[in-house]
């Protein structure tokens, strides 16, 4: 039976360009409406970004640019990643769009005329990166315990939510809809929290601007995860989504983890008291880790979505991340596991099966015949069916990837090769596996399954395959996935993964403070300055460091002319060996930034008297 389903991903930060996390998540939701959409439901999916809030404030203000310009700029990344990346989402929504505003405020009102606003003074802790307020007792010694870093003071005039009147009805409505949380331990979690006891919230800020204006109270802007949560419901008001808040439909808000308090717990008591029906499941999945190493600018292991889908193809990028983990459980990315999975499983098993199908049926010049189900295909799809409604896109990927090696297996086992085999039987149920393939494929590889289709001669959309064979002509096979090399894999692996700053130096690297002491340093004046003769990079200096004159060579002449240097003060290493450089004496060495060519000589901030010690 067709349904209405909706389904959404979290909207994102505008605060960077989006990474592997980001597009694991519109994946996971696209393959979702994908197949909604192939068996025929009325389906809508939803995804958009997160603009407001201090947190890109702030990061506008460091970048001298207005927060919206500075939102445009990444909302426009991330719509740019999503047609890269084959999303088929039906709405873009941002929360500066002016409608959305305007339902934010609609809320707030229906809030209110519910006497579950009050204002009041809030005094409490806020971390800016989680866009989150703390107690004292969610802290860990005085740092945020998600970022592990220190908490900002807030203590400013606040409105607030009458969370703690909606403990019971929340714990009431989990206990009847046990599909509302998913997975169960993220359902136990939430649960806990909630019988733990609620605690009123502050819903609005009057330290900054950038946010959406609370009705009828100046100076005061709604509070970024209350105006962001939001968007679900405010995206149902606008053509596109029309009518997808109403209670027939299946919602599902597909979002990480770390976010579950607010999707689970906060946006449902939201819901309650503006009187709008709930969502049907929050899904909260796992993380990803590079190589066991949580992701991070400053490791340099941000995985860039883009890049390896350009170097591999969209499908196959897809297909490793919806096929590596269980959605809800964590998982660990490497690049060399990647490469792994598309040489056996795409290259391979399905690159093979259809390769070697269509190249029999193009040698043997035969019309092929299909009647019997040798794959126990009709019990297979039911099963890929079960696991797409139960939101688990890698348990369908494994059920279509048995019947894509039975598919192989019985090509080598009834061997059509041989003279006495019944060629059209054995090749019409390889074909017509293929045929279904192509369309159950579609929610996973759409780029690939439309090729697939191609090949085979079908002019069909993807649709639910229903079991009566049709006639098709299929067309002379060239590989969906072709094979990656041992040079090449060594060429993408060089590629994705850059070798890494070097470590922090190990102990035999690090000098003690003692070692450190034994050089000489002091405050040097270059009194005179001259070429060394034939040698163009040298010039000869007369240095005085207040005890005694130094006469050096330094290899400076490319950077700074003689004359420029007379007066300056420089730091000066004044018990170097002596050497003689091109038959010059040279007693001790001025302190200079550059590697191979000096770029800047060493100086003082304030003046000080030739001799002073450096230290
Ligand atoms: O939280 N592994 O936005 P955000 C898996 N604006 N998924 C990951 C991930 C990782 N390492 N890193 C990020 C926000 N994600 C709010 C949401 S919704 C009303 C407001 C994914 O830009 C995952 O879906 O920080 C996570 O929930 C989301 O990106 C956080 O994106």
């Amino acid at each position: 039976m067709a349904k209405r389903f909706y389904v959404t991903t979290p909207i994102y930060y505008v605060s960077d360009v989006p990474h592997l996390g980001h597009a694991y998540t519109t994946i996971v939701a696209d393959a979702l409406a994908r197949y909604h959409r192939l068996r025929g439901d009325d389906t809508r999916f939803l995804t958009g970004t997160d603009d407001h809030g201090q947190k890109i404030a702030r990061l506008a203000e460091a970048a001298s640019v207005s927060p919206r310009a500075f939102a445009d700029k990444f909302a426009d990344a991330y719509r740019a990643a999503w047609r890269a990346l084959e999303i088929s989402n039906d709405d873009f929504i941002r929360t500066t769009d002016p409608d959305h505003e305007a339902t934010v405020q609609d809320l707030w009102r229906r809030m209110a005329e519910k006497g579950d606003i009050y204002l009041g003074d809030y005094e409490g802790w806020y971390c800016v990166p989680c866009e989150q307020f703390y107690t004292e007792k969610e802290l860990e010694k005085g740092h945020c315990p998600v970022h592990k870093k220190p908490v900002e003071k807030v203590k400013e005039q606040s409105y607030y939510f009458r969370l703690s009147k909606y403990q019971e009805p929340l714990l009431a409505y989990y206990a009847a809809h046990p599909e509302l949380i998913q997975p169960e331990v993220r359902r136990n979690e939430v649960m806990a929290f909630v019988r733990g006891g609620l605690q009123d919230i502050s819903i609005s800020r009057t330290t900054f601007q950038w946010g959406v204006p609370v009705p009828e109270a100046k100076g005061h802007v709604v509070y970024v995860w209350l105006d962001a949560l939001t968007n679900y419901y405010s995206a149902t008001r606008r053509p596109a989504l029309a009518g997808f808040w109403d209670d027939d439909v299946e919602i599902v808000h597909l979002i990480g983890k770390e976010i579950s308090r607010f999707h689970a717990v906060y946006w449902p008591a939201f819901l309650m008291s503006a009187g709008l029906r709930l969502p049907t499941t929050v899904f909260c999945h796992g993380w990803w880790t590079v190589d066991g190493e949580k992701m991070s600018k400053t490791l340099g292991n941000v995985v860039d979505p883009l890049v390896l889908s350009q170097d591999l193809g969209v499908d196959a990028f897809r297909y490793f991340i919806l096929r590596e983990v269980p959605l809800g459980a964590d998982g660990d990315f490497s690049h060399e596991a990647l490469l792994t999975r598309y040489n056996a499983e795409l290259a391979n098993d399905l690159g093979n099966l259809l390769n070697r199908t269509l190249g029999m049926v193009h040698k043997y010049g035969i019309v092929p015949k299909s009647n019997i189900d040798p794959f126990d295909l009709e019990n297979r799809v039911s099963r890929y069916s079960k696991h797409m409604e139960e939101l688990q896109p890698s348990r369908a990927l494994e059920e279509l990837w048995t019947l894509v090696r039975k598919g192989n297996a019985f090509i080598d086992e009834k061997a059509p090769w041989k003279p006495d085999a019944p060629r059209p039987q054995i090749l019409g149920d390889v074909l017509e596996l293929c045929r279904v393939l192509s369309h159950l494929l579609e929610p996973f590889l759409p780029e690939r399954a439309v090729e697939m289709r191609r090949q085979l001669g079908l002019d069909e959309p993807a649709h639910f395959p229903s079991w009566q064979s049709r006639t098709f002509a299929p067309t002379v096979a060239t590989p969906l996935f072709p094979r990656i090399d041992d040079d090449r894999k060594k060429e993408l692996l060089a590629k994705w993964t850059p070798k890494r700053e070097a470590p922090p130096a190990s102990d035999e690297d690090q000098i003690t403070f003692e070692q450190f002491q034994k050089l000489d340093l002091r405050v040097g004046q270059v009194l005179s300055a001259e070429p060394v003769p034939k040698a163009k990079k040298l010039l000869q200096l007369t240095i005085d460091i207040g005890t005694a004159k130094r006469q050096v060579v330094a290899g400076i002449a490319e950077t700074y002319r003689p004359e420029e240097l007379v007066g300056k003060k420089v730091i000066f290493l004044a018990n170097l060996k002596p050497a003689t450089i091109r038959g010059v004496r040279s007693e001790g060495m001025i302190l200079a930034a550059g590697d191979e060519q000096v770029v800047a000589l060493s100086g003082l901030d304030r003046d000080a008297a030739p001799g002073t010690k450096v230290r």
